[in-house]
């Protein structure tokens, strides 16, 4: 992401709740993190691409619960489907973390223990509208703008008191604001950076770090014991974001390699205020880099409805498959990558689009070029590429060398830029450079004429070799 390459590149996307299946959203985040490894993998980077699932969350518990499994069962359950969905996929993460696992686990508290020491977190009374969908507080403000509902979900926000744990991210927020100020490519989008701007320059409050059990809930005794011996247990998000400092130590104690700090969290527009504020702050009392960007994309919605629950109208994993099964993963991954909310603006997935967008690209654009230049090597050189012929072909129009290098250049500075849409169409440029060479060049008049075989030869090597390249 940033602009000078460096050797390493550590890109991560969020871990995702496992109070239930994957859909398209998961998929999304994590296939755009995957075409990001694969671009930096293939420009020679030490990639470490890390994903995962995040499980200490009370609603585990709760949907466990009401199939009566225990919360553990349950998230091995979901964490499995993710890891199979991955993996079917074809995703190319270097680690999976599971925030139940001891290798999380014990770095979390190492970390909290820290920030206790050093009174980064300290005790106090917390008094606070409580989004019990989104597991988060709402601060007074934003609850009063969306009259006490959930900003998210529209359920109505509980008034809350507790004893609490608190992290100071007051101390912090001169020093955020500084390093945003600083790092115009901290966060991305745009559009995305200048609405944290303004949040934080009204003021940033002390965050609870931890929860008290309910005794005959479900989710009681599920999560991280606070190590301050209160019997609270750590607040899923704050448990949840180390997962990248503790998958990248646990790497390291592995390796030896060492990737902080993050070259790209990748999230989702809904997770960016912990991403891009708690998220910096916590790094900075414990006293480690930030990473160099946080990137937060758009919603999918379905045919031009916001997907929800109650409307059951999630793309789930069987809609997905089906479509893969269908017209190819790549197909799949072509959709997903050019048309996808990856600017500040939510993308439609309608089936119609998806039809329109696979013939127009695939099957009319890159297929047809492919399939007419194969078919001619198949016709006049019995299916093995022709070589090139130096001379045979008086073409300064098409100096192919220098266009596929150019194109080459700008897929790479738009990969290195986030911006995969352009990638692709970088990729279908040069494709149809090749329908134009073929234009001019009318092999398939030239191959009535024996003679001007080696010109027919050179034409055929050029389009194969750009469409390899393409
Ligand atoms: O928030 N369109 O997990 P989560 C695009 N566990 N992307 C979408 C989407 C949509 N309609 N819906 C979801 C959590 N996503 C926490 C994260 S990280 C330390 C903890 C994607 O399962 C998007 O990446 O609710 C979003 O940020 C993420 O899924 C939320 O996944």
């Amino acid at each position: 992401m940033s602009s000078k390459p460096r050797k390493q590149y550590f890109i991560a996307t969020p871990i995702y709740y496992v109070n239930d299946k994957p859909h398209i959203g998961h998929c999304y985040t994590t296939m755009l993190a995957d075409a990001a490894a694969r671009y930096h993998r293939f420009a020679g980077r030490d990639v470490f691409f890390l994903t995962g699932t995040d499980e200490h969350s009370e609603r585990v518990a709760r949907a466990g619960h009401k199939r009566g499994l225990s919360p553990m069962e349950w998230a091995t359950q979901n964490a499995t489907a993710f890891q199979d969905a991955f993996r079917e996929l074809r995703f190319t993460n270097d680690d999976f973390i599971r925030t139940t696992e001891p290798r999380h686990i014990d770095r979390v508290v190492a970390c909290v223990q820290q920030l206790l020491d050093q009174g980064d977190i300290y005790e106090g009374d917390y008094e606070g509208w409580w989004d019990a969908t989104q597991e988060e507080y709402v601060t007074e403000n934003t609850a009063r703008e969306h009259e006490y509902k959930s900003p998210v979900t529209g359920k109505p926000l509980v008034k809350h008191t507790e004893k609490n744990d608190f992290f100071r991210l007051s101390d912090y927020s001169d020093r955020l604001l500084k390093h945003i100020n600083d790092n115009p490519g901290f966060i991305k989008p745009e559009a995305r950076r200048n609405e944290v701007l303004g949040r934080i320059k009204q003021g940033l409050q002390d965050v609870p770090v931890s929860r008290a059990d309910t005794p005959g809930d479900p989710a009681a005794g599920w999560g991280i014991p606070m190590p301050n011996g209160s019997g609270r247990r750590i607040y899923v998000w704050i448990d949840a974001l180390l997962n990248y400092y503790t998958a990248n130590e646990d790497r390291k104690e592995r390796t030896g390699v060492d990737h902080w700090p993050p070259s790209v969290n990748l999230v989702g527009k809904d997770i960016l205020w912990f991403h891009a504020v708690i998220w910096p702050c916590l790094l900075m009392a414990l006293d480690k880099p930030l990473p160099d960007c946080v990137y937060a994309h758009s919603y999918w919605i379905r045919e031009g409805r916001k997907m929800s629950k109650s409307l059951g109208n999630f793309l789930d994993l069987p809609t997905l498959r089906g479509y893969i099964k269908r017209y190819g993963l790549d197909a799949m991954r072509w959709y997903l990558l050019t048309q996808g909310p990856l600017g500040a603006t939510d993308a439609d997935f309608a089936h119609s689009k998806f039809i329109e967008v696979y013939n127009a690209h695939l099957a009319n654009g890159i297929g047809n070029a492919f399939s007419r230049v194969s078919n001619m090597i198949g016709k006049y050189f019995e299916g093995n590429i022709p070589a090139p012929c130096d001379g045979a072909l008086n073409s300064e129009d098409f100096d192919w060398p220098e266009i596929s290098s150019q194109h080459v250049k700008m897929a790479c500075d738009a990969a290195r830029a986030f911006d995969f849409p352009n990638v692709f169409h970088i990729g279908s440029t040069l494709s149809r450079t090749v329908d134009g060479f073929i234009h001019k060049t009318e092999p398939f008049k030239l191959a009535k004429d024996p003679s001007r075989l080696n010109e027919v030869g050179d034409i055929l090597y050029h389009c194969a070799e750009a469409l390899r390249i393409a």
